[in-house]
Parts: C-alpha cells; structure tokens; sequence
C-alpha cells in the first residue's frame, strides 16, 4: 500500500468514525454525559429526534386512544435509568418532611412503617403514591416528570417495537408482570431484568410498576398533538400511567398502552421515574 493510499484510507476510517458528528438530530453521544439530580440517581440520555409514537404499523390490537401512530420529535433528555426506589423516597421524605407512602384503601399494602423501611425494600420501587407526590420528589431532586411522549420514546427508541427489548413476547426473564400480591417480593430490586431494558438503557419500562408521566389524559389526544416535544393537554381531570405493573398481563406490557388514573390515588401498583432536560 502506497503511501497515499494509507493516507487516503486514514482520512475516510477518520472521517467515518466522526460521522456521528454531522448526523442530523443525533448530538455526539461521546460528548452527552448523563447529569443526575439531587437524589444521585443514574440517568440516560435519550438523544434528540423523532420516533413512531402509539402502535406499531401492521398491529391491529391497542386501544383507541393509542392511535394514530405518529412520528413524534422529542428534544435531548435524560431519564432515571430505574423507577425510584424506597431508599431514595425516604431519602426524600427525611429532607422535606414529605408524608409517607400510605395505601389509604388498603392498608394491608402498605410497606412501610411509619418513616422506617426494611433493608430489603429499599432498591425495591415506591409505591402508594399519587401523581403531586411523584411530582414533588423530582422537584425536590431538580428534576421533573416524563411527559407521555419522552416516556414511550426511552421505552422504545426510534423505531417501531412492541416492548423495551423488541417484539419477542414477554416472559419472567424480561420483566416483573403476572404476579398476585405477597407483600414487598411482589416488587423486583429496580434493574433486575438486564433482557429486558429499553434500547436507550432504561430499565423495567415494562412491569414491576406503572409510572406517573407529566400529561394529562385525553383519549383523543394523538389525532391532534403537535409533532414536536408534545406536552400533553393544557387541563384534564386524569393523569397517564405507562408501562404496567407487576399484577398485568402480556397485552397490558406493550409499550404504547395508555391508561389514565385519577392523579390524588395512591395504590399499590404505581410508582414512577424522574426526567430532565439536557442543559
Ligand atoms: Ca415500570
């Protein structure tokens, strides 16, 4: 190889590596550290761009309100890698003075007693919170809550999938679903289920708990949302939950499912996760 020619395939192995650079919509990973809040929970990085929101081309099953499918354009985030935990709410609840998780409605699904958890709950996802909860601890964290959108985008990437690791039907190696209550093993150690996290990184976007996002509900919302950063409805009297919880079955884990859930309730199968912009 003559000298040139090295030189000339130097350049292009250069240059190919630095393509990611000039890519349109996709800043340099390399360069995107994830931040983390104030509760030092590991986030990831959701890179700027679009992805097909609601579900799949060619599925025929979901609810009316998770069509139309459309491509949606979501700005740079992070999002908490894992749902949070029992340690950091506590963590959370001794700083601000915040109330505790209490399941009001059904006191035998309480976990904690009083302020005080057991050591084996606490990398366990809080439960018996509502949605102001949820909001206050990612204030508190300097963070916030997902929208809808960035939600299913971390769950899904940027292309049509039916749940976080792909189209292959869930089983017990992917995620926490199918289970009847049996106290706090009910709940998995947030980040069990390496098979089954997001291809963004995040984990257990499927089962173990349903999540409270930022949005408002409104069945009819994907016919007229606007195709960029979509915030939701102005008002509603519902928020969303995403993802499914440890109680549901297969359809229920599909990614795109939307539910709405009065926001002041506070149960045993709904928990969250913490968002932020990329500064
Ligand atoms: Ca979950």
């Amino acid at each position: 190889m003559s000298v040139r020619v090295l030189l000339a395939a130097t350049v292009f192995s250069v240059l190919l590596n630095m393509s990611p650079l000039f890519a349109a919509d996709q800043p340099p990973q390399a360069l995107l550290t994830p931040q983390t809040g104030k509760d030092g929970a590991p986030m990831v990085v959701v890179q700027a761009g679009s992805f097909p929101m609601g579900v799949p081309h060619g599925d025929r099953d979901g609810g009316r309100d998770e069509y139309p499918r459309h491509d949606v354009f979501v700005d740079t985030f992070f999002i908490d890698k894992f749902e949070v935990t029992n340690g950091r709410y506590l963590e959370f609840v001794k700083a601000t003075g915040h109330r505790v998780p209490q399941n009001s409605k059904n006191p035998t699904r309480n976990l904690w007693q009083g302020d005080t958890i057991s050591d084996s709950l606490a990398d366990r996802p809080v439960i018996n919170v509502d949605w102001f909860d949820a909001e206050a601890y990612c204030a508190w964290a300097g963070k916030r809550l997902p929208t809808e959108a960035e939600w299913e985008k971390a769950a899904k990437g940027t292309a049509d999938r039916r749940f976080p690791w792909g189209n292959v039907e869930p089983t017990l190696k992917h995620l926490n679903f199918n289970q009847q209550w049996v106290g706090e093993k009910t709940l998995m150690p947030v980040g069990s289920y390496e098979l089954g996290k997001s291809p963004f990184g995040a984990y257990d976007m499927a089962g173990n708990v349903w999540e409270w996002v930022n949005d408002w509900y409104d069945a009819r919302y994907y016919e007229k949302s606007p195709a960029k950063n979509p915030k939701g409805p102005d008002t509603g009297t519902k928020k969303v939950i995403r993802g499914a919880g440890w109680q549901n079955e297969t359809p229920t884990v599909r990614i795109f499912t939307r539910v709405d859930s009065d926001p002041t309730i506070r149960n045993e199968s709904t928990g969250f996760r913490c968002a932020l912009d990329a500064k």
